[in-house]
């Protein structure tokens, strides 16, 4: 019998970076637990993490390429995939020009540093423009932001939690998700720190959330009136003559325009919209702008919405204007040893190079909005898409309009996903590649130290050898860029882009290299973030835009808005929000039997008020409608929900025929986006706004 052996390494399922220790003796995992000596973590693990172990040994992951056949799925070999895959996208691309063919990227994508590293070069073999992401899902209206007042979509203000004295969280709910666009592994221990050094956690949200029920303050607010709330609170600050920019003073242009635009957005013109009151509006500004230091953070609520363009851009200009911006304990930029931000090319983003050809929706960082992808699929004409392929995306249960979505898949001439299961999405496809995963794969961080409150670095190395015939991501991605364009291999790897990208960051002179992480497996501290946004600003005179007339011009849209909102409910009385659950990650975690066992999760949160007049009682199946389709689920009836909104969990749906992740379906819960309407977006970015969705309810006869 083998020695039993220790591996370090960093959980790659969430944004979180925790780091983990996992004894195994061979082959068999004996523990996972949180690694106490990683310098980011410090212990800090969630269940999530110990399924890694179950994605090693899952029956249903699929192991060799998979062609579907009139007589179902068949083994093929990895070249005969490959050859066949670019024969066939070249064919569509010949028949119906380039932009015939699509890509849509999923989340996993963001924690893989060998398919971001890849992706460039295969974008260009393929060369197309139709490009979609789960970013449009998420966090687009950030890098918006960013593009606009800072001149790089990825300088992105992260909390500097460890040191602020209070943090304002307006639409997430970091102690289930453990933080986005904020990797903070360990949240809940650093909200508390918060508290004992005498700070306040101030959370907005329509429910009474998990981080809410551990704050000092919680304001339920109606949902997408976020931008309304921010609005008042600066144009408070500027009446009350509270704004300072302090170090910023000489790097910030647009101060009176802000003042301008946001004067007419008063406590008490907004209030009654917001679902609170004028004072509850004015105390928390004079409570952000008297604290030491103070940092707004605004999420998934504040982004997928239809304001999520606004709610970014004021998040920072609230930052900028009390002097919580680039400074201890307000909104930071992380140094991370592999330097995402690039010298900027052109207009913002790209924005506005293209509109998409059917809804005339705005391309942005290389991409269409993924709430147009079926309109793009299913419209004739010239520009039709025509084949797709999905690396790592699951988005027939994570796109507005999903069912929609998956009716578009089937009318498409050929599709590939490069997955690891046979999903809602890829059981549409003609080709499945499957790729190493989880244990199997080295693992840096790219993407969310970019995002931490903390500069660390760390290395992982692969527990398990992947097998013979099993691909790495990258290995697949590089395979088809060089069937697509006839080039010989030149060799190079993700490891070693990696290493020259260390070698030249911020801690070169300090020795930082791959070597030097591999020689610590527990990762290398770099230090508390710093002050550096004066030297990393990529906007042209190399100053702060804090009123950029992009997003100036939107605000009539929300005065509309806000104006047809008591109209707007005769129909869809409700208003539907999405939450998480801990013990799922998007899509595809589900097939864990250790985190789906349990009660069915996937339940509606509704206010005893509105059950009371329902007449639904709790556990009672309900049916959920909205413009573009129906489900049903049973109510979970409490009073952490403002009375009118209604909660589902996002993620779920393992409920169609044909797929092949048989943990998930035995408790398949129901997909949230089959009722949530591709027409719903943020105008302004394109992005998908889930939240705010009007719906209506009603008991489903008959009883259970
Ligand atoms: N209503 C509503 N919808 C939402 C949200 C919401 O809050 N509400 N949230 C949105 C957000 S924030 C996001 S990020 C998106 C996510 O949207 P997606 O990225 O489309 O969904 P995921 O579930 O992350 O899909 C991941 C896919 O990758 C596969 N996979 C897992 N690991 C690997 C791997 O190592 N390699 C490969 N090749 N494949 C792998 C999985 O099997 C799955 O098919 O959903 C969005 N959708
Ligand atoms: N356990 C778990 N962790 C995860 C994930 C997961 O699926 N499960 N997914 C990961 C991913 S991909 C992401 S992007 C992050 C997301 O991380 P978060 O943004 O922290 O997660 P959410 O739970 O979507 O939080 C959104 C909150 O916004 C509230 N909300 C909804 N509408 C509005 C509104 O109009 N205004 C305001 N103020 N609030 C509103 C909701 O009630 C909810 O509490 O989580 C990541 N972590
Ligand atoms: S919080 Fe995220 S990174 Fe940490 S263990 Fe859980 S899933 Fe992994
Ligand atoms: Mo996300």
């Amino acid at each position: 019998m083998s020695e039993i052996q220790r591996h370090y390494r960093t959980c790659n399922i969430c944004e979180a970076m925790c780091g983990l220790v996992i004894e195994h003796r061979g082959r068999e995992i004996l523990s996972i637990k949180g690694d106490k000596e990683d310098p980011f973590s410090q212990g800090h693990i969630c269940p999530k993490a110990v399924a890694l172990q179950d994605y090693y040994t899952d029956p249903d992951r699929l192991k060799t390429p998979l062609k579907r056949t009139a007589d179902g799925w068949q083994d093929i070999s990895w070249e005969e995939a490959i050859t066949e895959i670019a024969q066939r996208l070249r064919a569509t691309q010949q028949a119906h020009g380039q932009n015939a063919v699509a890509v849509y990227l999923g989340n996993p994508n963001a924690h893989n540093y060998g398919n971001a590293l890849t992706l460039p070069t295969f974008f260009k073999a393929l060369g197309t423009f139709n490009r979609f992401s789960s970013a449009s899902a998420d966090q687009l209206p950030h890098h918006v932001a960013s593009n606009f007042m800072l001149g790089a979509g990825l300088l992105i203000p992260v909390p500097d939690i460890d040191r602020t004295n209070f943090w304002l969280i307006i639409g997430g709910n970091p102690v289930v998700s453990n933080g986005s666009m904020m990797s903070a592994a360990g949240v809940e221990r650093r909200m508390k720190a918060i508290q004992e050094r005498g700070g306040k956690v101030a959370v907005v949200d329509p429910r009474r959330t998990e981080t809410a029920k551990k704050a000092d303050q919680h304001l339920f607010i109606r949902p997408e009136t976020d931008a309304l709330l921010l609005l008042a609170m600066i144009q408070t600050l500027f009446s009350e003559q509270r704004v300072s920019l302090r170090h910023l003073a000489d790097h910030v242009d647009g101060l009176a325009e802000l003042e301008a635009v946001s004067r007419d957005f008063t406590p008490e013109r907004v209030a009654h919209t917001c679902g609170t009151t004028a004072q509850t509006i004015r105390q928390l500004a004079l409570d952000f702008a008297d604290a030491d230091s103070a940092v707004c953070y605004s999420r998934m609520g504040a982004s997928t919405q239809t304001f999520g363009g606004l709610c970014q851009w004021l998040t920072n200009a609230l930052n900028i204007i009390t002097g919580n911006f680039d400074r201890a304990g307000g909104a930071m930029f992380p140094q991370p040893a592999f330097e995402m931000v690039r010298p900027k090319k052109g207009k913002p983003g790209n924005y506005g190079r293209f509109n998409s050809r059917v809804r005339n929706l705005p391309y942005f960082n290389s991409e269409f909005p993924v709430a147009t992808l079926a309109d793009e699929i299913l419209t004739s004409g010239e520009g039709q898409i025509k084949a797709l392929l999905t690396i790592a995306g699951n988005p027939v249960l994570s796109s507005p309009g999903g069912e929609r979505l998956a009716h578009a898949l089937e009318s498409l001439d050929f599709m590939v996903a490069v997955d690891i299961y046979i999903n809602e999405t890829t059981q549409h496809a003609d080709i499945i590649l499957p790729a190493a995963t989880g244990l199997e794969v080295p693992h840096y961080d790219l993407f969310f130290n970019a995002f931490a409150v903390r500069n660390t670095a760390k290395y992982s190395e692969p527990l398990f050898p992947k097998k013979d015939e099993q691909r790495y991501d990258w290995e697949i991605l590089k395979a088809l860029s060089l069937a697509l364009t006839g080039m010989a291999d030149d060799d190079t790897t993700p490891e070693q882009i990696l290493d020259a990208g260390l070698k030249q960051g911020a801690y070169a002179e300090q020795g930082m290299s791959l070597s030097t992480l591999r020689d610590n497996p527990h990762g290398v501290d770099l230090g508390a973030l710093q002050p550096c946004l004066m030297q990393r600003i990529q906007t042209d005179d190399e100053r702060i835009v804090l009123a950029p007339d992009f997003f100036v011009a939107d605000l009539p849209r929300l005065s509309r808005w806000q104006q047809e909102q008591d109209a707007l409910r005769e129909h869809f009385p409700f208003t539907l929000i999405s939450r998480r659950l801990a013990r799922s990650h998007n899509t595809w975690t589900q097939n864990s039997q250790r985190l789906v066992k349990g009660k069915n999760p996937v339940t509606v949160q509704m206010h005893s008020d509105d059950a009371a007049v329902l007449n639904v009682q709790n556990g009672q199946q309900v049916r959920v409608a909205s413009r573009v389709g129906t489900i049903e689920l049973p109510v979970v009836i409490n009073d952490d929900i403002l009375p009118g909104v209604v909660s589902i969990p996002q993620g779920w749906g393992h409920n169609r025929s044909g797929t092949q992740m048989h943990v998930a379906q035995s408790q398949p819960g129901v997909s949230i986006n089959d009722i949530t309407d591709p027409n719903r977006i943020d105008e302004l970015t394109g992005n998908a706004a889930f939240n705010g969705t009007p719906v209506a309810i009603s008991a489903v006869s008959g009883e259970l």
